[in-house]
């Protein structure tokens, strides 16, 4: 059974994420995840990108509201230029190796790696005993949702580069456990851009999340364009006008986010902003981040809508994903089954 595994990965090359189904999406998520999904689709690289349900009910969620929630994240992908004729593009739960590698993997993993986990402890808060015992192993699951299908690349936010590291601890502890050496590869995390890190529109030191109360810390992307505008409007700021460099947005967290955001929207780089914009003040900036944030949306959310009004379509692509996913996942799944010693007939 060694013998047949190479030393190092020589798989090929594969790049997987995933955004949960538990509730709306936002600009972080879209900077972060979804435009980056697009760009690697566009260099040719083969893209795996699951809508993760079995992560979403590490908290509750209502089952009614779960399934909508499943084709809202399907529809965002295709609605940001994903193309399924090149992506496979599925809903997790309809690949069931990912639970059973989750399984193996829960064997694999030390406690005291997952204690350092500094997601479950924003997650969990004050009240860690009646958290979720899926919450706390969330990032395992992870683990399996990347290493099922071997990837090699997986294109995240800057938030999610602790779980990476840890997938790459699991497959490496596996790989030697099991005298398995080039079994799983060690997956890269892809956090490349400006767009990496967005944070609040009210707090320039809180990451925009879903779970914030205040629905003005985020822009949606069910969001018009008023309320776009609005929101930008009401975004925290500061009274100097902006820097000339980089440099000069230290200590100033939210215009670092705003002149950030511009920079993911327009596909370019903060110096380029700030060569454009330094000296002037918010008053003149806001509102030409506004146009930018709405012309760049717009799109987007238009097709959304028209997408989710057509559930049929959004199910015909994520069964053909999940049946292509599933004849990935099958094979690695049964190999790792062999490795571990389950019995076969
Ligand atoms: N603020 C962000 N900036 C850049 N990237 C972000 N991502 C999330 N927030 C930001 C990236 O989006 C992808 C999908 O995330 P997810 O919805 O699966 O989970 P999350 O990171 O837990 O998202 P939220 O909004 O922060 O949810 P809550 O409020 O529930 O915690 C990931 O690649 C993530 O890095």
């Amino acid at each position: 059974m060694t013998d047949q595994i190479p030393a190092q990965y020589t798989g090929p090359r594969r790049i997987l994420s995933g955004i949960q189904a538990s509730g709306a999406l936002h600009l972080g998520n879209y900077l972060g995840a979804l435009k980056r999904f697009v760009e690697m689709q566009d260099q040719g690289e083969p893209c795996f990108l699951f809508v993760a349900d079995m992560h979403a009910i590490t908290v509750w969620q209502d089952p009614d509201k779960l399934t909508a929630q499943t084709r809202e994240i399907a529809a965002a992908y295709l609605a940001a230029g994903l193309d399924p004729s090149k992506s496979v593009i599925f809903p997790q739960s309809a690949v069931p190796a990912h639970a059973e590698l989750a399984w193996i993997f829960n064997c694999v993993a030390r406690l005291g790696w997952l204690d350092r986990m500094t997601q479950f402890k924003e997650k969990s808060g004050k009240h860690k005993e009646r958290s979720s015992v899926g919450l706390y192993t969330y990032p395992v699951l992870q683990a399996a949702d990347i290493l099922l299908y071997k990837a090699t690349g997986v294109p995240v936010g800057e938030d999610q580069k602790q779980h990476l590291e840890l997938t790459r601890d699991i497959a490496q502890k596996f790989n030697n456990d099991y005298g398995v050496p080039g079994f799983f590869p060690q997956p890269e995390p892809l956090i490349q851009g400006p767009g990496t890190r967005v944070m609040s529109l009210r707090d320039g030191s809180a990451k925009m999340s879903k779970s914030d109360p205040s629905d003005l810390s985020r822009i949606n992307l069910t969001d018009d364009a008023d309320m776009i505008a609005t929101k930008i409007k009401k975004a925290k700021s500061d009274m100097d006008a902006l820097p000339e460099t980089v440099e000069g947005l230290e200590g100033r967290p939210e215009a670092k986010n705003l002149v950030a955001i511009y920079a993911a929207l327009a596909d370019t780089t903060r110096e380029a902003v700030l060569a454009e914009f330094g000296g002037q003040g918010f008053g003149a900036f806001k509102p030409r981040l506004s146009e930018l944030a709405v012309e760049s949306m717009a799109p987007v959310t238009a097709e959304m809508r028209r997408l989710m009004a057509d559930p049929a379509e959004i199910d015909k692509v994520l069964a053909r994903g999940a049946d292509q996913a599933r004849e990935v996942a099958q094979p690695v799944i049964e190999e790792v089954k062999k490795i571990v010693g389950f019995w076969q007939a």
